[in-house]
C-alpha cells in the first residue's frame, strides 16, 4: 500500500492542482515555496536559479526587500478603494510613472492583456475621435507570431492555433503581416482605416524573436507617414529587460502608446499601465473604461517602488553588459545541438537542433535537476532570462550547468 508519506511533497501538490486545477498548464514538475533574488526553493528545500523570472515579471529578483516592504506598509493603510473614489496613492503613481517615461497620461489596469485591450479600446476611439475613420470601420495592424495575451481580443490577434482555435468567433477589424518585414507594414498601411500597429519590439512566445537592427524605428516612421498609432508591447520587453528601459529605446523611437505589466509591480501582484499623451488619452471619457482594482492605492505604492529599485539598482545597465557576456559565453560552448544563440539584454534563447518534440522539454528537465529553472517554448527553444539583480559570478556558474547539461545530451 502506497502511503501519504512515501510519495514525495511535491508529487502530493502536483497530484492536488492535477485534481482540482484547471488543466489549462504543463509545469515542470518542481513546487516552489519560497524566492528571494536569483534564487527559488522548492518544498523540499531544494534551491535553483530562475531563468524564467515568471515570464520577465520578477526583473528585480523575487521579494524584493523594498518593494516588499511598500507592499506591507500600505497594506495596513488601505489596499482598494475602487475608482468610484480618490486615493492617496493614485495620482503619485501616476505623476511618477509619467515622469519616468515622458507622457502627458496612464490608465492603470491589472494584467499585461488589459492593458494591451486598453490600447486597442484607445486606438480605436483614437481613429474615430481625431482620425476621422468612420465608426465601426477601424483596423489594428498585429504582427505574426504575436503574443498579446489570452483574452478574445488578444487571441483574436494571434496566428498560433493554440491560442485561438476552438475560441471562435474572433474580432473583426484586425489585420495581420509578416513580423520583421517593414514593406507588409507599407503595404498593410495604405488602408486608410488603420488606427494602429500594436507590436512586440522582441517577440517573447515566439521564441525570442529579435527582429532586424532598424525594424522598430522604420515601422514607428512608416506609421507616423500614414497617421497610425504605433503601439509597443513592451510588457515582456520593457522595464529593463532587454538592457535598455524600454526595448524601444534601442531604436531611439518614442511609441504613440507604450503597454506596460509584470515587472511593473516587481512580481508582487498584477499591475499594468497604458502610456500616451492627451491626444490619445482623452479621447477616453468618464465613465468609458477601468477595472475595479485598477490604479488600486496597494498596486500603486508597490509600482512605485518597483519602478525605483530598476533605477537605483541600474538595472538596464547590468542586464546590457552581463546579457552581452552571457550570450558570447553561450557562443563558445561548442555543440552540434545548438543551433542559434539570440537575444539581448537578459532576454535570451538558445534555439536547438532538433526534430524531437521533447527535447527542449528534457534539457530542461535536466537542468532543474541540476538546479536551473528554465521553460522551453515551440519544445525547441529555452528561453533564459534570469531576474536582472543577477551578478557575473553567478551568471558563470549557471553557464558551467548549462554547458554540462548541453554536453550531457550530445554525447
Ligand atoms: C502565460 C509567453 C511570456 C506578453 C506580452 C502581453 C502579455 C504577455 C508581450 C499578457 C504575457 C506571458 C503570459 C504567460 C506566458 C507568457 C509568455 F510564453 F506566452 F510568451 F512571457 F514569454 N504582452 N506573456 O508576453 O500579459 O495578461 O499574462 O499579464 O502563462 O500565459 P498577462
Amino acid at each position: 500500500m502506497i502511503t501519504d508519506s512515501a510519495i514525495s511533497k511535491s508529487q502530493q501538490l502536483i497530484d492536488l492542482e492535477d485534481r482540482y486545477g484547471a488543466h489549462n498548464y504543463h509545469p515542470l514538475p518542481v513546487v516552489l515555496e519560497k524566492g528571494r533574488g536569483v534564487h527559488v526553493w522548492d518544498v523540499e528545500g531544494k534551491v535553483y536559479y530562475d531563468f524564467l523570472s515568471a515570464y520577465s515579471a520578477v526583473n528585480q529578483g523575487h521579494c524584493h526587500p523594498l518593494i516588499i516592504d511598500a507592499l506591507k506598509k500600505q497594506a495596513e493603510k488601505l489596499t482598494l478603494t475602487s475608482r468610484a473614489f480618490y486615493n492617496s496613492a493614485l495620482g503619485e503613481f501616476e505623476k511618477y510613472v509619467c515622469e519616468y517615461f515622458g507622457y502627458d497620461k496612464v490608465l492603470v489596469m491589472n494584467t499585461g492583456v488589459e492593458a494591451v485591450e486598453t490600447a486597442m479600446k484607445l486606438a480605436r476611439r483614437w481613429a474615430y475621435k481625431v482620425k476621422g475613420v468612420a465608426e465601426n470601420k477601424a483596423v489594428l495592424i498585429f504582427a505574426e507570431g504575436n503574443f498579446h495575451g489570452r483574452t478574445i481580443a488578444a487571441i483574436s490577434a494571434s496566428n498560433d492555433p493554440s491560442s485561438f482555435a476552438g475560441f471562435g468567433p474572433h474580432l473583426d477589424g484586425i489585420v495581420r503581416i509578416p513580423y520583421n518585414d517593414p514593406v507588409a507594414l507599407a503595404q498593410a498601411l495604405k488602408d486608410t482605416n488603420v488606427a494602429g500597429f500594436i507590436v512586440e519590439p522582441i517577440q517573447g512566445e515566439a521564441g525570442v524573436n529579435v527582429p532586424d537592427e532598424g525594424y522598430i524605428a522604420k515601422c514607428a516612421a512608416l506609421c507616423k507617414d500614414a497617421n497610425v498609432l504605433f503601439i509597443a508591447d513592451e510588457v515582456q520587453t520593457g522595464l529593463a529587460r532587454t538592457g535598455k528601459m524600454l526595448c524601444c529605446d534601442y531604436d531611439e523611437v518614442r511609441p504613440d502608446i507604450v503597454i506596460l505589466g509584470k515587472a511593473l509591480s516587481g512580481g508582487v501582484l498584477p499591475v499594468s499601465a497604458v502610456l500616451a499623451d492627451d491626444e490619445i488619452m482623452l479621447t477616453i471619457k468618464p465613465g468609458e473604461h477601468g477595472s475595479t482594482y485598477g490604479g488600486n492605492p496597494l498596486a500603486c505604492k508597490v509600482a512605485i517602488s518597483a519602478l525605483q529599485v530598476i533605477k537605483d539598482e541600474n538595472l538596464a545597465h547590468n542586464a546590457f553588459f552581463l546579457g552581452k557576456y552571457f550570450r558570447q559565453e553561450l557562443e563558445k560552448i561548442k555543440s552540434q545541438l545548438i543551433k542559434q544563440i539570440r537575444g539581448k539584454g537578459l532576454l535570451n534563447a538558445i534555439v536547438l537542433n532538433t526534430d524531437d518534440e521533447d527535447f527542449g522539454w528534457n534539457i530542461c528537465l535536466r537542468l532543474s535537476e541540476k538546479g536551473l529553472l528554465a521553460k522551453p517554448t515551440h519544445h525547441y527553444i529555452i528561453r533564459l532570462a534570469p531576474p536582472l539583480v543577477i551578478t557575473k559570478v553567478q551568471i558563470d556558474e549557471c553557464l558551467v550547468i548549462i554547458k554540462e547539461v548541453l554536453e550531457e545530451f550530445a554525447a
